[in-house]
């Protein structure tokens, strides 16, 4: 038997029952050859291997299945499929019949498109759904749908809980593991399309002539899967290799620096993707070093990659301890002023929240702000605010509440998902990127739960309107079992795991609690230190009196960087969502909430509901043992174990810690903490 450690992810094709497996032999039938082309091959043996796994070697049935694009295969193009929306890496699935026997097309314009829909194809048997009378037209509606690996070169990753880096860079390009390839494969599945290879935090040595040889090594093994190679560019590598004196982006020579590592990179590898960059951002250099601009900065990489057909992602995920503004506020106040400034290939990269990838924060106001600039999402799937791997929280939710959420930029309904996926304000460019959360884990993630974060990221990258709940069930019915004994109480742990984090960290719109710089465990009363922002009660503000942050007009005024209605609902504590309450107002410890208990009663309230949450996700996962293979059971039902103690720690030593400040007694029926 196969170890069930979670390294095959959501690829298992472990063997349908019996009787499901015979009722799909009957439509399924033996794959026609395909075109020699790498990726028309690798689908083949994908599907090869789907379905061999999942139905068996045998399957006589006497049907076929025509794989293809028009271009290489007479047979699909006589065939006159309509396959105008499929775009340039979606596909059309058709079954039809061939002289009276099945036929299953998967046609695309591109040999990508036909393996993306090989995936879909697959995941449909996986999932248990019909197969036998398909019409299925389907496209990615972002462009550009990336992994970022926050990857040092020594192989240590910021903010990583799964092991070391999978990239091997000693060893490369030479040797190439065959990881490499399942990587490759679970990303395809999911529709991922490129890969920054390094940490954003990143060292000039990457860009040099060793590491651009062993990048090349990557993007040949990814190429056949449709995935692009991208480096983060470190903006002071003129200086650093490339012996300038100066990175200022107005200078010839430091423009000349840039197109000649553009032209080597692209002769090394002809497909790369482009560049991300963190400037002048924690510490990072970038051109306002020279007083010059993000867009000035931005513009001068572009132009280089430009030729190429490369691309530039910007981060705005700037803030500065020189400037003593909210720190809310300063992705907005440095970017808006320069909408329709940047270069067509420049797409400025927006973290989902304006604070940094917090259990929760309400969505960015740079999301409808920027209507002349490609704006894109980035997400974080490796959880550094959220219980790293240890805690099962599943963020789909999350991603999900932030992209339905109503910018107002153009009336009602215009959500970040029509920001990010172009519709709203026409980007020629479209973004979704995610912080990776994968290692040198068997288990890739760290978890076997955060490989569904992983995998809800793909698919919401591809399709940001999406629902997390159908993603959920599709991840746990192909990871673990199709089984809706299992799949149902599962999906619902899942749903309510992100909502039991926030609970018991940081509820009802609190926020960057977690102990200094490692984010794991509370730390409410972290103060002083080298900047206010760093600290805990520069966030919670609280006191005798009260707690949260004012952001409404009579506070720092961050409301005010939101559409008018938007702001106006953020602002009335009458509308505003108790979920933001305390993002947005500083509150007295006896204010009423909508539940009728005074602030402290509910804030004691809901800590506790995240701690009885993961009891319930406990007393859920031990029902499901029948279903999941010992192993992985085990290690889950350890993880949640960790959790539940965890989340007492953090619920009794926030607890403790605001009662210290406010001197209240316990709600009724609260236990103290010990
Ligand atoms: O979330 C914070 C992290 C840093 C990270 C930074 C960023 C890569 O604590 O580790 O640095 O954000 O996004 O740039």
């Amino acid at each position: 038997a196969r170890a069930e450690n979670g390294h095959d992810l959501w690829l298992r094709y472990r063997p349908a029952a019996a009787g499901e497996a015979a009722a799909y032999r009957a439509s399924v039938g033996v794959v026609a050859p395909v075109a020699d082309t790498p990726t028309l091959k690798v689908a083949r043996a994908e599907l090869e291997q789907g379905l061999a796994g999942l139905l068996g070697e045998r399957r006589d049935g006497g049907g076929q299945i025509l794989l293809g694009t028009p271009g290489s295969s007479p047979r699909i193009a006589a065939l006159k499929l309509p396959l105008d929306a499929a775009g340039d890496e979606g596909f059309r699935i058709r079954t039809l019949t061939d002289g009276g026997r099945p036929l299953t097309v998967i046609a695309a314009n591109t040999d990508i498109g036909v393996l993306h829909g090989v995936y879909r194809y697959l995941a449909l048997i996986q999932t248990r759904q019909a197969i036998d009378r398909l019409d299925l037209l389907d496209a990615p509606k972002v462009r550009y749908r990336l992994l970022n690996h926050w990857d040092n070169l020594d192989r240590s990753v910021e903010r990583g809980y799964s092991g070391q880096s999978i990239w091997d860079w000693w060893r490369l390009p030479d040797v190439k593991d065959p990881r490499y390839l399942d990587y490759a494969r679970a990303n395809a599945s999911i529709g991922i399309n490129g890969a920054v290879l390094n940490n954003v935090n990143a060292k000039s040595d990457s860009l040099t002539a060793p590491y651009i040889a062993k990048a090349a090594a990557l993007a040949g093994t990814f190429r056949p899967y449709g995935i692009k190679v991208y480096l983060s560019a470190r903006f002071s590598s003129p200086i650093e290799i490339g012996g300038l004196k100066t990175a200022d982006p107005l200078d010839p020579a430091v423009r000349a620096f840039w197109k000649a590592k553009a032209d080597e990179i692209y002769k090394a590898i002809p497909d790369f993707g482009g560049f991300l960059v963190k400037a002048n951002s924690e510490g990072q250099p970038g051109p306002q070093d020279y007083g010059r601009t993000h867009a000035d900065g931005a513009n001068m990489l572009a132009q280089a990659v430009g030729p190429h057909g490369g691309i530039v992602m910007w981060r705005a995920f700037v803030y500065s301890h020189e400037q003593p503004d909210d720190r809310a506020k300063q992705g907005y106040s440095e970017f808006k002023p320069f909408d329709g400034q940047f270069a067509e290939n420049v797409i400025v990269q927006v973290k989902n929240g304006a604070i940094d990838f917090q259990p929760r924060e309400p969505f960015h106001p740079l999301f409808g702000a920027m209507p002349k600039t490609n704006l894109g999402m980035e997400f974080q799937i490796t959880k550094e605010y959220l219980g790293f791997s240890t805690h099962l929280a599943y963020l789909g939710t999350m991603w999900e509440e932030v992209l339905k959420a109503d910018t107002f930029a153009a009336g009602q309904g215009s959500t970040v998902a029509k920001v990010v996926d172009g519709k709203l304000h026409g980007y020629s460019r479209t973004l979704m990127a995610g912080v990776a959360n994968i290692g040198t884990d068997r288990n890739w993630s760290g978890s076997q739960f955060d490989q569904a974060n992983w995998y809800a990221f793909g698919r919401l990258a591809w399709d940001p309107e999406a629902s997390s709940e159908a993603i959920a069930r599709d991840w746990a019915a192909m990871t673990f079992t199709p089984d809706r004994r299992f799949t149902g109480p599962a999906v619902k742990m899942m749903m309510g795991s992100r909502e039991a984090v926030v609970d018991y960290m940081t509820p009802m719109g609190l926020h960057h609690l977690m102990g200094r710089s490692h984010h794991y465990g509370p730390g409410p009363w972290v103060a002083g230190g080298e900047r206010a922002d760093w600290t805990s009660v520069y966030y919670h503000k609280a006191d005798k009196a009260g707690i949260g942050f004012d952001r409404t007009a009579s506070g720092s005024n961050a409301v005010a960087q939101y559409a008018p209605p938007v702001a106006a609902a953020f602002s009335d504590l009458s509308k505003i969502d108790e979920k933001d309450l305390l993002w947005f107002h500083h509150l007295p410890w006896d204010y009423r909430t909508r539940s009728g208990r005074p602030l402290w009663d509910e804030l004691v309230n809901r800590y506790s509901r995240g701690v009885k949450a993961v009891d319930g996700m406990q007393a859920t996962w031990a029902d499901l043992s029948p279903y999941v293979d010992a192993e992985r059971h085990g290690e889950v039902a350890t993880y949640l174990a960790i959790q539940r103690r965890e989340a007492q720690w953090w619920r009794d030593a926030s607890i403790a810690y605001f009662q210290s400040i406010n001197g209240l007694p316990l709600p009724k029926g609260e236990a103290p903490p010990p």
